[in-house]
């Protein structure tokens, strides 16, 4: 079968293209699960041509498979699948990615037809049999036809519980696109996975719902070849905490040591983790982790309570500190709450510079599909726009007048992006930076409590069509 996977462009994003442009991992695992027996294309519409161009130089998928990997960007995903329906009215369309995962919110008025929830090769490859076959899909974990979509149920509880049953992302097929993907500092850089999943429970977060708290591994030979695979220095490793089995991330430096691999890694961790093993730590500096995402959240043991972190302030500036003396840099991630006031942004400003982080950044508090906080504040919610779960607005109401709330936030980031001793470095003090205009404009953007004003598109979709409610 010819297949098409479509990964969408959302040019209004306030965390633009040009300031964060990552490879589509998930496709890549998707055709590593397809190429055997298929003719996979991955179709970035960042970077590639829109899809009409395609239509006009190649012969019709037989199905096509569109990326909804974010709720902001169900407007985008929505107009790719009716452009894709325009193109080719009797191929099948399957979605798939985040989103569809954990939320049925918003997936009416797609071209769709089937709906693939949780990791998506198997499923993928079911859908595939039975379109092969010319047999019906009854809905089952995992898949559905798209009408059913209400009931779909993801495989919460995989077996077994190990990433190598899965198979290994094909990264050739955008060979083409290598280095136009980067991360912040990170240019180029490449997405890797070494586990998925997280014990923890925090109230904001989807993550681990998806897994039903269980840690997922991929086992430290696997890891290395696939490493090994890979031309790009720069990795942004994407597991969700990376550093909860802490013998096993020794064995896997051991093993990457071994490899000889030189490799500049940028991964998330907790702050208790951290402190629970500085040796796990101070064993990955030596193999190249160069900078640390952490979830500091707030300042505060009373926020931090109340979003269900299970760390301390203390335990923040302890983990800083920790990762500081092993030349670590650190991106602290901080919850801006809504119900703030200016004393309370004041506050944040004054951490962030004792702290001393080198990248902070700044989440406003998102109840995002999928999440315990999401289920109990639903009915609550100021707006029903999808494209406003992007952590730069608030969805409910601010203590503060709007404008000032968002006038405020904006100075954080510029606060944040002018920082430094002065001293000629490469390093951003922010962690969105940008050499060119593409910084100043996601903070226009936060400081409107708007969005990006579109781009001329480098390839990309047009306009989200007006939105849909659910
Ligand atoms: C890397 C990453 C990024 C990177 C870029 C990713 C990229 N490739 O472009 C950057 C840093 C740019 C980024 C930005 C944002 N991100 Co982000 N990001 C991630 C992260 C950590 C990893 C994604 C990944 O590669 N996962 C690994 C793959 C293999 O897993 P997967 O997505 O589960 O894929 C499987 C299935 O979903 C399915 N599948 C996926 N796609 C498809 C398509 C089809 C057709 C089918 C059939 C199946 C299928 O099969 C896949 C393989 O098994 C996730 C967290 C996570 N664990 O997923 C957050 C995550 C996706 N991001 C999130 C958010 C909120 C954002 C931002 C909106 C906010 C922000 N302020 O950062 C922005 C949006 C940017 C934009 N321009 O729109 C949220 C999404 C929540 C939501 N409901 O929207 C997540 C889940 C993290 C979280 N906080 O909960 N992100
Ligand atoms: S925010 Fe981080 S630590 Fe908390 S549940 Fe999600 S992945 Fe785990």
């Amino acid at each position: 079968m010819r297949i098409l996977l479509v990964w969408p462009r959302n040019e209004r994003a306030v965390l633009s293209d040009e300031l964060s442009r990552c490879e589509p991992l998930p496709l890549e695992y998707l055709a590593g699960a397809l190429r055997a027996h298929h003719d996979v294309t991955i179709h970035d519409l960042r970077l590639d041509p829109p899809l009409r161009e395609y239509a006009e130089a190649n012969e019709p998928p037989d199905l096509v498979g569109i990326a909804v990997p974010y709720t902001t960007n169900v407007p985008v995903s929505r107009r790719a699948s009716h452009e894709a329906k325009r193109l080719w009215p009797n191929v099948p369309v399957v979605l798939g990615g985040h989103h569809v995962t954990v939320s049925r919110e918003w997936t009416d008025g797609f071209a769709a037809d089937y709906v693939i929830a949780g990791e998506g090769a198997d499923p993928l490859l079911t859908l595939i049999g039975h379109l092969e076959r010319g047999t019906p899909v009854e809905p089952v974990t995992g898949l559905t036809p798209y009408e059913a979509r209400s009931e779909l149920r993801r495989t919460v509880k995989p077996e077994p519980a190990t990433l190598n049953s899965l198979p290994r992302p094909d990264r050739s097929l955008l060979a083409r696109h290598r280095n136009s993907y980067f991360h912040s500092l990170y240019n180029p850089v490449a997405l890797v996975r070494f586990s998925a999943g997280c014990p923890y429970q925090c109230h904001f977060c989807s993550l681990w719902r998806i897994t039903d708290r269980r840690y997922l591994v991929k086992e430290a030979e696997r890891v290395v070849s696939e490493l090994e695979e890979i031309e790009q220095r720069n990795l942004y490793v994407v597991d969700d905490e990376a550093f909860i089995q802490p013998a096993r991330m020794l064995e896997l430096a051991d093993a990457i040591d071994q490899a000889k691999l030189d490799r500049r890694y940028h991964m998330y961790v907790r702050t208790d983790t951290a402190l629970r093993r500085p040796d796990v730590i101070a064993r990955w500096a030596e193999i190249g982790l160069d900078s640390v995402l952490v979830g500091a959240e707030s300042m505060t043991d009373d926020e931090l309570n109340g979003y269900h972190k299970g760390t301390s302030a203390r335990q923040t500036r302890e983990a800083l500190d920790l990762f500081h003396s092993l030349g670590v840099k650190v991106r602290a991630n901080f919850i801006v709450h809504p119900s703030w006031d200016e004393a309370d942004f004041d506050r944040l400003s004054r951490t962030v510079e004792e702290l001393g982080v080198d990248m902070p950044s700044f989440s406003v508090l998102t109840p995002l599909p999928g999440t315990d906080l999401y289920d109990e504040v639903r009915d609550q919610l100021v707006d029903d726009d999808p494209e406003l779960f992007d952590c730069y607005h608030s969805l409910f109401r601010t203590r503060l007048p709007r404008d000032r709330f968002y006038d405020r936030l904006a100075r954080l980031l510029v606060a944040a992006g002018s920082r430094g001793d002065g001293e000629e470095t490469s390093d951003p003090s922010v962690f969105y930076y940008s050499d060119n205009d593409s910084f100043n404009r996601m903070v226009q953007a936060v400081r409107s409590g708007g969005f990006q004003e579109p781009s001329p598109p480098s390839g990309g979709a047009p306009l989200p069509e007006p939105e849909l409610r659910r």
